[in-house]
């Protein structure tokens, strides 16, 4: 089901108007278009811990949220790439709206966890706007073949 949009803003529009911080269509707080995750059959419900695996074969687990569960707005996550605990290299994490069209005017930032290998924290996950998110997190192994997973979450708002 799509949402039902109160105005009719460009992506685009939308997105810069976010990055201004102007009160706008969708990003004043009492004018959220509102969404209902609860009729929206194409997201996983989020558990902490669960884990997709990439074509490649790498495991990914959102290991936590804060807030748990995600929420409309800036949320800290943690990732554990591979299970071994082997893995070292780049990750990325790149949130989108696939009915919308459009990703966040704020890349999260990814850290490795001191101590921890194939622990990472990516904050702020920026899920501005309520809906659905695909969020790609993709790993890219010192000296390897990249890999990557979609979690396909419902922010309610
Ligand atoms: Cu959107």
């Amino acid at each position: 089901m799509r949402p039902r949009r109160r105005c009719l803003v460009p992506a685009l529009v939308a997105v810069a108007v976010a990055v201004s911080g102007a009160a706008g269509c969708g990003d004043d707080g009492d004018d959220v278009i509102p969404y209902d995750c609860s009729t929206e059959p194409r997201a996983e419900p989020f558990v902490p811990g669960m884990q997709q695996v990439g074509a490649g074969g790498t495991s990914f687990t959102l290991v936590s949220s804060e807030p748990s569960p995600p929420i409309r707005d800036d949320n800290r996550w943690e990732l554990q790439i591979g299970d071994g605990g082997a893995f070292t290299g780049a990750v990325k994490v790149v949130p989108f709206m696939p009915d919308h069209r459009h990703g966040t005017p704020i890349a999260p930032v990814v850290t490795p966890v001191a101590g921890s290998p194939g622990r990472f924290v990516a904050d702020p996950v920026n899920l501005w706007m309520p809906g659905l998110w695909d969020v790609t997190v993709r790993a890219t192994p010192a000296g390897g073949v990249r890999d990557e997973v979609v979690f396909r979450l419902c922010i309610d708002g």
